[in-house]
């Protein structure tokens, strides 16, 4: 049904080019230079669009992720490749130490990884394989042999990570929610006392340019929160005030950055329905995680919309206050298909108006608030465009009835990703590449654009 690219034509080479360059022989790195592991969310965006070449392949990058999960259900945000070595990328097996530090938390022996998490978009991915290629799906078994992990991995989200109280599930470091130098992370990591910029090497300058990645003050605070929850065992403190110290100790800790977060929850809702349709198709009733995936719904509205803003904002949970920043998050609530019809129509609206400027000033929802005080169009999550993020609003557009806008903005997708070479993210305003060239979930997606 689409009329502007030929699937058989040379984007869809192109991405597959991409992805073939990418994939290691059980899953895929996001970027050779920048990122030579597997990633969590990136493997679950990747394996949506390798659906299309290889529902072998696609079905192989989410087992070999599940492979790696933790006693405790966490799905590690970074699988680490043995063969690659220590320097390539920080912060390295040797900072996370998951198979010793994660033992309690049920870390694997073998790999390594690490010990915080992403957003769960897997049992999504899961579902969108699936039904890519059934029949292969079915003869290896492979909804049955990843539905154990998908349910696991909610529980521990729902059960372990409601730090709120409220339903929702928190991050415990910005890195976890995926927009790592997101300005919604300004105030509550203010709090955090940065580890000492000589205490570590960070290895991202050695292939990024400086201006466009997080500043040294920003990874001090992320090596420090990573640290301390390492330090504690990788142990959730669910119920715990934030005074309480698993160790004893006093000063910085886990409990000091806790957030819920707009992008991540609905992310876990989506996952959640198709949790629900997977266990369906394996004969069980779905009934029960509908119901769930409902009253997360609801929590979401209740805690983080913002009728006045038009737009959903990330809580923090220490303060219990809204963050008043307006970042991309407060807008993928809209791929949520039982969101309330004037919420929906609201996110629209809000998407195409002057803090992201769709179809007016920008080509693409930008990372961030045009208009806000931090924002910078060339610095990661404070500003450029990214495909996973845009990907998720055309489908939100399209589900909520508005093809002209999801069609107008899958051609937009579909250039700028073609015209930057698969780029990491770009410049809103003009498409220009930022980042690492031949991303992984930039080939990935264009691909399902195209099919
Ligand atoms: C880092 C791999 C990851 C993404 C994140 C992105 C970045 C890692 O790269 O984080 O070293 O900064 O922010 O969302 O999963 O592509």
């Amino acid at each position: 049904g689409h009329d502007v690219y030929d699937p058989a034509g040379s984007p869809h080479r192109a991405a597959a080019e991409v992805l073939a360059a990418n994939w290691t022989g059980r899953s895929t790195v996001p970027s050779r230079t920048l990122y030579p592991h597997q990633w969590s969310w990136d493997s679950a965006f990747i394996a949506i669009g390798l659906r299309h070449l290889s529902p072998l392949r696609a079905q192989t990058e989410l087992e070999t992720l599940l492979a790696a999960r933790w006693g405790d259900g966490r799905i590690p945000h970074i699988v680490f490749n043995p063969s690659v070595p220590l320097d390539a990328y920080f912060p390295s097996p040797d900072f996370w130490r998951s198979s010793t530090a994660g033992r309690a938390a049920g870390a694997p022996h073998a790999p390594e990884t690490s010990g915080i998490v992403q957003p769960p978009v897997h049992a999504l991915a899961a579902w969108l394989v699936h039904q890519a290629d059934p029949e292969l799906s079915r003869a290896r078994g492979f909804l049955p042999r990843v539905y154990p992990g998908l349910a696991a991995w909610h529980r521990y989200l729902l059960d372990r990570r409601d730090l709120g109280g409220g339903g929702l599930a928190s991050v415990v470091h910005p890195w976890e929610q995926g927009m790592d130098n997101s300005p919604a992370w300004d105030a509550p990591l203010a709090r955090i006392t940065p580890a000492p910029a000589r205490s570590f090497r960070r290895a991202d300058l050695d292939h990024g340019a400086a201006e466009d990645r997080p500043t040294d003050l920003d990874y001090g605070r992320y090596v420090r929160l990573a640290a301390d929850y390492r330090d504690a065992g990788y142990r959730d403190r669910v119920g715990g005030r934030s005074g309480d110290r698993v160790d004893g100790r006093s000063g910085a800790g886990q409990a000091e950055f806790a957030v819920e977060d707009p992008a991540f929850n609905a992310l876990l809702i989506a996952s959640e329905h198709a949790l629900a349709r997977i266990a369906k198709e394996l004969g069980a009733p779905g009934t029960a995680r509908h119901a769930r995936a409902e009253r997360l719904t609801a929590a979401l509205v209740d805690r983080l919309w913002d009728p006045a803003e038009g737009m959903f904002f990330c809580r923090d949970v220490t303060t219990g206050a809204l963050i008043p920043e307006r970042g991309v998050s407060g807008l993928v609530p809209l791929l949520l298909p039982d969101l309330p019809r004037d919420i929906a129509t609201a996110l629209v609206r809000t998407m195409h108006g002057p803090h992201f400027g769709l179809g007016d000033t920008t080509l693409l929802v930008p990372s961030y608030d045009l208009t806000g005080e931090a924002f910078d169009p060339h610095r990661y999550w404070r500003g450029p465009a990214w495909f996973n993020t845009n990907w998720m609003l055309e489908r939100g557009l399209r589900l909520h009835g508005e093809p002209g806008r999801a069609d107008a903005l899958r051609r937009a997708l579909l250039e700028t990703a073609t015209a930057s070479g698969f780029a990491e993210y770009v410049d809103p305003y003009t498409g220009e590449a930022c980042g690492a060239a031949g991303f992984g979930w930039t080939a990935a997606l264009t691909l399902d654009l195209l099919h």
